[in-house]
């Protein structure tokens, strides 16, 4: 088996992240490396290029759309103006629970939203978590959308994004999140939205000191690899990718799980003020947007099985 594997040439693919060596996503992405160097006997390996050295998550989707990278772990976010069907995962409250999300990811909706992705030149390999995204600033606590009328908001590179800042009565600027530290520090912008631990990661909670639990956005992380590379694969190695990448998600989740608990933990020693709010109004202001941004009758489907999965833990 193992000299069955052996056999063809040495393929060694390079991946890129945003996030730093010691984040989930990274780590997982060197497990999976690991796990196709063992089950292809050491002809496939991966080199990690972490921190976002190779640039911003927008230009890198690119490059390996264009064949340039070959895996690239991004926040499905910068993807919706590549392929509509990935609006979807994005949608304000499209998710009762975390494992609602999980079970939508694991599940058909989440696989057809992958398979999209191959006329744009990429296959999408497999989900990893990315949590509740809420909103911090450097002013004050948010209880209701009109806590933060007028203020500014770093978004991600989406439309999707921008219109659900918007819709919330607060302004919205599209930003790489290497800028967006600077941004806050220099009053750019007075606030921003993601999940624990990129909020401590990034240090962005050193100088936006309010982190209100909006939870408004569950969308997830995507492994992908180029199509051009994928193309040059045999059958048996595209099966070793695709079923290492899915070995990878229960691995991934639990460092994420952790993760979450000790970012918040690390945050809240270091001063920073953290409220629940009540989300209804959040919730009824940015529901327009659901029709505004899936416009398509598969898009309006798969919209549909994935409320069908939710329920039952909410
Ligand atoms: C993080 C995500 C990154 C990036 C970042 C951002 O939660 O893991 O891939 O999308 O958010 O806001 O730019």
């Amino acid at each position: 088996m193992l000299a069955a594997c052996n056999r063809g040439p040495r393929t060694q693919m390079f991946a890129n992240d945003t996030h730093p060596k010691d984040y989930p996503t990274v780590k997982a992405v060197e497990y999976f490396g690991d796990l196709i160097a063992k089950r292809s006997g050491g002809r496939l390996s991966i080199k990690m290029f972490a921190g976002g050295q190779l640039g911003s998550e927008r230009d890198t989707l690119e490059i390996t759309a264009f064949g340039g990278l070959d895996i690239n772990r991004v926040n499905i976010a910068p993807l919706n103006a590549i392929d509509p069907l990935t609006m979807i995962p994005s949608l304000p409250f499209l998710f009762d629970s975390i494992d609602h999300s999980r079970r939508a990811f694991d599940g058909a909706p989440g696989r057809a939203i992958l398979d999209s992705l191959g006329k744009y030149g990429l296959i999408g390999l497999c989900y990893y978590d990315s949590g509740a995204r809420s909103f911090y600033n450097t002013h004050g606590p948010i209880h209701s959308p009109d806590d933060m009328r007028g203020w500014k908001f770093r978004v991600q590179n989406s439309d999707l994004y921008v219109g659900m800042v918007k819709a919330l009565g607060a302004d919205a600027t599209p930003m790489a999140l290497g800028e967006v530290y600077q941004g806050l520090v220099q009053g750019v912008i007075d606030g921003a939205e993601n999940n624990w631990p990129s909020y401590q990661s990034e240090r962005h909670y050193e100088v936006a000191r309010y982190y209100s639990e909006t939870q408004h956005v569950m969308a997830p992380e995507v492994l992908l690899m180029s199509k051009t590379r994928w193309d040059k694969l045999t059958p048996g190695d595209r099966e070793v990718i695709m079923e290492s990448a899915r070995d990878s998600v229960p691995y991934m989740r639990k460092l994420w799980d952790a993760r979450v608990v000790s970012a918040r933990k690390e945050v809240i020693a270091a001063g920073v003020k953290a409220n629940t709010v009540d989300r209804a109004p959040f919730r009824r202001l940015t529901r327009p947007l659901w029709g505004r941004f899936v416009t398509s009758d598969r898009g309006r489907e798969l919209v549909r099985q994935i409320q069908d999965m939710g329920g039952s833990d909410a």
